[in-house]
Parts: structure tokens; C-alpha cells; sequence
């Protein structure tokens, strides 16, 4: 008896495990929705009809190089495709258009050398190995041949290969649409070069990723009519602050600091030496990297400086500022005469102040007054206040804070004006390497907004691989009306609507000064409270859940207000804006805007942030999108080692289960009517007398076999889900009974 799986007693079947995730086995008794079965480690076991599925008999130790040719595509056939790949080496996969690549934590130089483009160059999709330079030829080619603007989203967790992908890409472009002169300062090397530039500013070690990049990333490179790169653009996402004043064991500050100490020359001009002598650095005991030499990484830096356009003015002072933060962090304060305030704690305090008063061309006992005072505006006068040592300290921390990502803006923008926009062009190619879906023990802010990124993103996709499917179907001329969609719009209008969205209440919560996280807590559990995409924990009052895309994820309300809150201390400001150095009054122009009434001025980073995203899905919505997807294989960074637990839910997070379900809910199985005749041909053995052509033949077969349901395009047969295992079954049989008659005739034989 089969199953509605198509599932029988001698079936090949996967059996959800818990240890491997997936186990392939035999089933040896069906019972109700039940099943029993000997798995390959030689258990047996009884598990949910549900929690089965058929095995290919036929499948390639080697697997498949895309999804849509496994005769089955389900989770357990993914997964093993993968797996079985990745022991070979083959880290790429496609699932239809889609590529997945699975980081090999090792060097694979030939895999990526010119003569590996040159292979590549105008090959026709499909017809090499899946690679990460196919897809970039795929984009390059439809913009020239189409004239039409093309983007290539790279995503995946922490770790999993996205940055370097995306240097993968940029290098196939700018082979492709370079000039080949050798000034050394053509707009593709600039663009090259800002890579390193902007790893060495807003990249750092985490538990993760030793290059772990701490911002999100859009870079748009422009095409002029021949097709060469004339310009570039890079945008920048929220960049990890809070990295630079605060580090915890074994990671580390950005990789800029490190490089600056390990400079002989500079580190001496400006104080400099052992990273272990800065607080900033040595909150954590980490300050080497593997395999990675830090002065020797200056010089890169320093070079990438040179080709970007950064005159030797500016990077004598974006050292000099850099160098001023670590100083800043070494000042300390200690209880003042008067109640609550703060004097200098020590003669190195001394020393560290002077230092940075310096560095930075300001006034020292200004900085000393902008640290350890703050003024409040009333309405009849200004009252200067003074902070005790905690408050300076925080005080201190917030201006290294914004002092470093007013340098790391000022260096995207150099980066922009030095390689300039090309006005003319009309087709670019945008490259996105942007933090995939997080879901930590503690989630705060951060978190929040880089999952909202990725729900905006899986819209983005889930459209795409669904219309994707539409094209094939209509190219094929079959109805694909019943296809189902789910939308992730109802988490996005939860997150982002007005005026009761949550980055909505987040904001009347920052700009009432009253509110607190409890009162923004309150505020979220009362409005969503039958929203089925918000759930309140039991056990927490200032916690709340949302169940996201890719699974749930509790968030803790604590330091919503403060994080959302973006503002530059008005003491900050003035300070700075009148250093004697040019360079740093700049990175503090005065605000167009009438000085506020409070010290504070309250400018939401959710609403900018969200306000970003949506410029950026406008012009993602404008390109033709490709996908690649990078799957982290081991939370160790260990070659050769394949958890299939983890990556199952990066596969799911990264949406392409989702997509594999979008296509499983139409006709997930496709044939050439060669191929489908080459393997069940032997069910209509009358087929041989050469009567049918191809297209009736197939036909011919199905109907015999009994299915409905089916499609039969103009050049491939769609099946539903579980046709290919039904006629599978068939086959066996056919098989089976033709060996039974063989054995039959032997024995009468003898
Ligand atoms: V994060 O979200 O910025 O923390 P990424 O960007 O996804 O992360 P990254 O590209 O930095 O990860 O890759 C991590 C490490 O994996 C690299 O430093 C390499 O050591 C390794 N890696 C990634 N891709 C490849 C590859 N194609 N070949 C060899 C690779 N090694
Ligand atoms: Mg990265």
C-alpha cells in the first residue's frame, strides 16, 4: 500500500532525526499515519507519516548542481544536495536562479583566478558550475543587453561569506566593465579599494567572524553606454557604535585602532603604542588576529587611502583623530570637591587630556568642561551643571562615539566624491552585503532594525521568486492561477506604520519626556495585543516578541528609548566645531537648524533608518534582483564540517525553504520531455513502436500512470508535489515484477 507521500513498504525514505536533522532509510511497515523504518545506521524506528519523505533512488553521490533537479525537492533533498556537494568542494548550488554558497572556510584561489572569469565571461547560465562569478555575468550581460539596471542581494548570517562574496562580484565587474588602464587610479580600482578602506574603519573581530563588517552596505556602480564602469556610490547602514568605546572578551574595537598602534612611526607621533595601554582596546584581551601582521594591514590602509583619493592632509588627520579616541578613552575622572562633580583622576588622566586637546586642535579646558559639564537651557537662562564622574565618563564615551562615526560618514562620502557619480549613466549594478537575520539570547535595537531589514528584504524575494515562477509558467504557456503567496506585510505594517506602528510609538516614547521602556512597553502590549504577530511573554513585563519571517524573536524593551535616541551633545558641537584643525571642525559643520531649546535634540535613528531602507527598496525595485545566499556550514569557522541543524535554519531564515515552498505549492517538478522519457519510458513499453513524438509521448505515459493534475508545457512537464515519487513507485514496480518474471524464467530454465 503507498501513502498519499507515495511512500511504500521498500520505500528509500529521510526520517526526521534529532541528532542529524534528516536520516535516510527504508521503510518497513506503514500503519495509519505511521511509519516504520530501518534507518542506514541500522535503528528502527516508528515516526510520523509526516515527518517522511521519499529518497530518489536515483541520486548522485555528487548531488545536483541546481535544486530544481532534484526529482524531489524537499527539505531533507536540499539539505543532503548541499552536504554532499560541500565534501566535494562544490560550494555552490543554484536553487533555480538563486545561488547558494556555502562557506568553505579554507582558500580556493584557482576557484577564483583570471583565467576562472575568463571561463566565465559570456557563458551561458547554466551551462558551468554554479559560481559566484556566473551571476555577476548574468547581472552584467542583462544590463548591457537589456539596458536595464540590475542589483545582486547577498545575505546570510554573521560569518557566512557575504562580504567576501561581494568583493567576488565587484572583482567580475570590474574585470568585465573596467578600462584596463594602468594609472592605478581607474574608477574600478577606486571602487576595489574602498573595500579595504572600509573594513579597516567598520569592520572587527566579534565571536563570529574575525573581519566581521559592522555596517550595512549598498554599492552602486555605474555603466556608461559601452558598458564600462563611470562611476560609483556607496551607501552605509548603521554602523555599530557602541563598538568603539566598549568591547568585551575576545573581541575586539575596529581594526583601524590596532593598525594605527602597530605603525612605528605614526604611533609615536601621535603617543600611540601598546594597544594594551588603552581602555578602549584592552577591555578585551584580544589584539592580534590570525595570520594577520597590523602594520603591515596600515600600509594596506594607507594605500587604499592613496588610490581612493584621500590626500596625505587628510589621512595625516584621520590618524590623528583616530588617535585621539583612544586618548579621550584613557581620561578618567574621580569625585570633585563640590557634590557631584568630577576632576581628573591622575596624572596620566592629565596627560591623556592634554594629548587629545592636541590631537583634535581644541582647547583643553574646554574639552575638560565639555566632558565633565552640561548646560541647560531654560527658558529665562543657562545653568551649567556639573556631571559627577559616572556621568562624565558616559559623558566621554558618547563623544568618542560620535566623534567615530562622524569619521566613518565623512569617509563613505570621500569615498563617493573621490570616485564621483557618473550623471549620465543610465543602468548601474547595485551589490547589497547586509546583516542577515539575528535572533540572540538578549535582542535589542540593533537587532530590531536589522530584522526589520531582512522582513523588508524576504518581501523583496518572496515577490521575486513568485513572479520568477508566474514567467516559467507563462513562458511555458500553463495556468498557474492557484498558486498561494504569503506575505510578510503584516509584520511591516506593525513595525512601520503610522501613527501606530512600533517605530512610530518608539519615537512619541523618546520625544515624551516622561516615558520610560516600561511605558513604551505598556504601550506596545495595549496596541497589538490581538495582533497575531505580537506576543507578549509571560514572564517579562518590558519584553515583547515578534514572530518575524524566520521564527520568533523576543526583544527587551530596556534600552529602546536611549539607542533610538541620535543626537549630538550641544557642548560636543561647539567644541569641536571650532577646533583649529579644518578637518575636524568639519566633521561638525553647524546645524542649519535654530540652535534647540534643550541641550538634546532628539533625531529618531528608527524612523532614519527606516526611512533608508525605503529609499533602498525603491531602487532595488527599480533593478532586476539576483540573489546569492551564504550558509555559514559550522558555527566554528572549520572547513569541512556540515551541521545540518544550523544549516537548515539559515536555509529558512535566508528564505530559500520559503522558496522551495512557493514552488512546491505550484510545480515544483519540471522535466524536458527527453528526460522524462528516459526514465519512465519503461512504463509504456508500446511507446517503442516510434508513433508518439515526445510531447504525446509524455502525455501518454502520465495518463497511463493515472496522474492528473499535472501540466504539460510546450517544451517540460510540470508536476505537482508527489507525482515524481508516484511514478516512481511505478517504475520500482515495473522493475521489480520485470526481475521477478527474469528470476521466474531462470528458474524454469534450470
Ligand atoms: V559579517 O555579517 O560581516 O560578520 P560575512 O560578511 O558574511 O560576515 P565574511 O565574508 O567576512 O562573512 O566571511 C568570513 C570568513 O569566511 C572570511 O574572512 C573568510 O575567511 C571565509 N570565507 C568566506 N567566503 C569565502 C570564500 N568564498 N572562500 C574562502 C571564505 N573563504
Ligand atoms: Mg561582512
Amino acid at each position: 500500500m503507498a501513502t498519499e507521500k507515495n511512500i511504500s513498504v521498500g520505500s528509500q525514505v529521510w526520517l526526521e532525526d534529532n541528532e542529524l536533522a534528516w536520516i535516510d532509510g527504508e521503510a518497513l511497515d506503514i500503519n495509519g499515519q505511521e511509519v516504520t523504518a530501518r534507518t542506514s545506521t541500522g535503528k528502527v524506528v516508528t515516526v510520523k507519516l509526516s515527518n517522511v519523505h521519499p529518497k530518489d533512488p536515483d541520486a548522485q553521490p555528487g548531488g545536483v548542481d541546481d535544486m530544481t533537479k532534484l526529482a524531489y525537492l524537499h527539505e531533507p533533498g536540499v539539505l543532503y544536495n548541499l552536504a554532499s556537494r560541500y565534501e566535494l568542494n562544490d560550494i555552490y548550488t543554484y536553487t533555480g536562479n538563486i545561488l547558494i554558497a556555502v562557506n568553505p572556510f579554507a582558500k580556493l584561489p584557482h576557484l577564483y583566478d583570471v583565467h576562472m572569469m575568463e571561463q566565465y565571461r559570456g557563458a551561458t547560465f547554466g551551462e558551468l558550475s554554479p559560481h559566484v562569478f556566473a551571476i555577476a555575468d548574468t547581472a552584467y550581460r542583462a544590463m548591457i543587453n537589456e539596458g536595464k539596471s540590475q542589483s545582486i542581494l547577498v545575505s546570510g548570517e554573521s560569518g557566512a561569506g557575504k562580504t567576501e562574496t561581494t568583493k567576488l562580484l565587484m572583482q567580475y565587474i570590474a574585470f568585465m566593465g573596467g578600462r584596463a588602464m594602468t594609472d592605478g587610479r581607474t574608477v574600478e580600482q577606486q571602487v576595489l579599494e574602498s573595500n579595504p578602506l572600509l573594513e579597516a574603519f567598520g569592520n572587527a573581530k566579534t565571536v563570529r567572524n574575525d573581519n566581521s563588517s559592522r555596517f550595512g552596505k549598498f554599492v552602486e556602480l555605474q555603466f556608461d553606454r559601452s558598458g564600462r564602469i563611470s562611476g560609483a556610490a556607496v551607501r552605509t547602514y548603521l554602523l555599530e557604535r557602541s563598538r568603539v568605546v566598549q568591547i568585551s572578551d575576545p573581541e575586539r574595537n575596529y581594526h583601524c585602532f590596532y593598525q594605527l598602534c602597530a605603525s612605528a612611526e605614526d604611533a609615536e607621533k601621535y603617543k600611540l603604542g601598546d594597544p594594551r595601554s588603552f581602555h578602549y582596546l584592552n577591555q578585551s584581551n584580544c589584539y592580534e588576529l590570525n595570520h594577520t601582521n597590523s602594520s603591515r594591514e596600515y600600509a594596506k590602509t594607507r594605500r587604499a587611502m592613496d588610490i581612493v583619493g584621500i590626500s596625505l592632509e587628510e589621512q595625516e588627520a584621520i590618524f590623528r583623530v583616530v588617535a585621539s579616541i583612544l586618548h579621550l578613552g584613557n581620561i578618567e575622572f574621580a569625585q570633585g570637591k563640590e557634590a557631584d562633580s568630577s576632576v581628573l583622576k591622575d596624572e596620566k588622566s592629565k596627560f591623556h587630556l592634554q594629548t587629545t586637546s592636541e590631537l583634535l586642535m581644541c582647547d583643553k579646558q574646554s574639552l575638560f568642561e565639555a566632558l565633565t559639564t552640561r548646560i541647560i537651557v531654560t527658558r529665562d537662562e543657562n545653568i551649567t551643571k556639573m556631571l559627577d564622574p559616572v556621568a562624565s565618563t558616559t559623558n566621554r564615551d558618547t563623544l568618542a562615539k560620535t566623534i567615530y562615526s562622524r569619521l566613518f560618514d565623512w569617509l563613505v562620502e570621500k569615498v563617493n566624491s573621490s570616485i564621483g557619480q557618473d550623471p549620465d549613466s543610465r543602468t548601474l549594478i547595485g551589490v547589497l552585503d547586509i546583516y542577515g537575520f539575528e535572533s540572540f539570547k538578549t535582542n535589542s535595537f540593533e537587532q530590531f532594525c536589522i530584522n526589520l531589514t531582512n522582513e523588508k528584504l524576504q518581501q523583496h524575494f518572496n515577490q521575486h521568486v513568485f513572479k520568477m515562477e508566474q514567467e516559467e509558467y507563462t513562458k511555458e504557456e500553463i495556468n498557474w492561477s492557484y498558486i498561494e503567496f504569503v506575505d510578510n506585510q503584516d509584520v511591516l505594517d506593525m513595525i512601520e506604520k503610522k501613527p501606530l506602528g512600533i517605530i512610530a510609538l518608539l519615537d512619541e516614547a523618546c520625544m515624551f519626556p516622561k516615558a520610560t521602556h516600561e511605558t513604551f512597553a505598556g504601550k506596545l502590549f495595549q496596541t497589538f495585543k490581538n495582533h497575531k504577530r505580537f506576543i507578549k511573554p509571560k514572564l517579562s513585563r518590558t519584553d515583547f516578541t515578534i514572530s518575524h519571517y524566520a521564527g520568533e524573536v523576543t526583544y527587551q524593551a530596556d534600552l529602546f528609548l536611549e539607542k533610538n535616541k541620535d543626537y549630538v551633545v550641544a557642548e560636543h558641537q561647539a567644541l569641536l566645531g571650532s577646533s583649529k584643525c579644518p578637518f575636524v571642525a568639519n566633521l561638525f559643520p553647524p546645524s542649519p537648524e535654530e540652535p534647540s531649546k534643550s541641550s538634546y535634540k532628539f533625531s529618531s535613528i528608527g524612523t532614519r533608518f527606516k526611512q533608508q531602507l525605503q529609499a533602498l527598496m525603491e531602487t532595488l525595485n527599480s533593478t532586476e534582483p539576483h540573489y546569492i545566499r551564504c550558509v555559514k556550514p559550522n558555527p566554528y569557522n572549520k572547513p569541512g564540517l556540515f551541521e545540518n541543524f544550523n544549516v537548515l535554519q539559515q536555509l529558512r531564515c535566508g528564505g530559500v525553504l520559503e522558496a522551495v515552498r512557493i514552488s512546491c505549492a505550484g510545480y515544483p517538478t519540471r522535466r524536458t520531455f527527453d528526460e522524462f522519457i528516459d526514465r519512465f519510458g519503461l512504463l509504456a513499453p508500446e511507446l517503442h513502436d516510434g508513433s508518439y513524438d515526445e510531447k504525446a509521448a509524455t502525455e501518454h505515459i502520465l495518463k497511463k500512470a493515472n496522474l492528473s493534475n499535472y501540466q504539460i508545457g510546450k517544451t517540460k512537464v510540470f508536476l505537482r508535489a508527489g507525482q515524481m515519487a508516484e511514478l516512481d513507485t511505478k517504475r520500482a514496480e515495473m522493475l521489480g515484477s520485470a526481475a521477478k518474471i527474469i528470476q521466474r524464467r531462470v528458474r524454469t530454465f534450470l
